[in-house]
């Protein structure tokens, strides 16, 4: 009795359940190929939408990274122009900011400012290839240098970063007037 109320239970009819049972047991044997397949789409899906996502994550986290590179080298440089107004006497060149920032060194609160870069984006490398103690190069997050974009005569230079593309001079570039 016992045995017939699980059968029931399982669907299966008693008379003729021995056969049933095989069929039955045959099917459930395992997954059909569409089944798998199913489950190998899903997995394919999820993982494309968690590396979209993960990517994401990173190329702002990189943004925001090279933002705040960019505002520290602003800051230096609003400390340069401060320092030659205060001191009358002794005017930047030309009355022009400096594009290289080893010029910005001669000045300790500048310094003290560029100090907050972390070090594995600053480098001592002169275009002329000699290096003299001096950082005077800073990288931003995907390691290109970022480039002080002069604009005339006593006007503030652009900072600008080529942004994730590498490329300068397009969309993606990161620049001091559009933090
Ligand atoms: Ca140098
Ligand atoms: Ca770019």
């Amino acid at each position: 009795m016992k045995l017939r109320v699980l059968r029931e239970l399982r669907g299966e009819d008693f008379l003729t359940g021995s056969q049933d049972t095989v069929k039955q047991s045959q099917r459930q044997s395992g997954f059909t190929f569409v089944e798998i397949m199913v489950v190998v789409v899903i997995i394919l899906i999820l993982t494309t939408g968690i590396i979209t996502v993960g990517m994401y994550v990173r190329k702002n986290a990189q943004k925001d990274e090279t933002r705040n590179y960019i505002t520290i080298l602003v800051s230096a440089l609003q400390e340069y122009k401060n320092h030659y107004e205060a001191s009358f006497n002794d005017p930047p060149i030309n009355n022009e900011f400096p594009t290289n920032l080893e010029e910005l060194d001669h000045v300790p609160k500048c310094r003290k400012i560029l100090d907050k870069i972390p070090s594995d984006k600053k480098e001592d490398l002169l275009p002329d290839g000699s290096p003299n103690g001096i950082i005077d190069t800073v990288y931003d997050a995907w390691n290109l240098p970022i480039k002080i974009i002069p604009n005339g005569a006593g006007n503030f230079p652009t900072i600008r970063s080529a942004g994730p593309d590498k490329e300068f001079n397009n969309a993606d570039d990161i620049t001091s007037d559009k933090l």
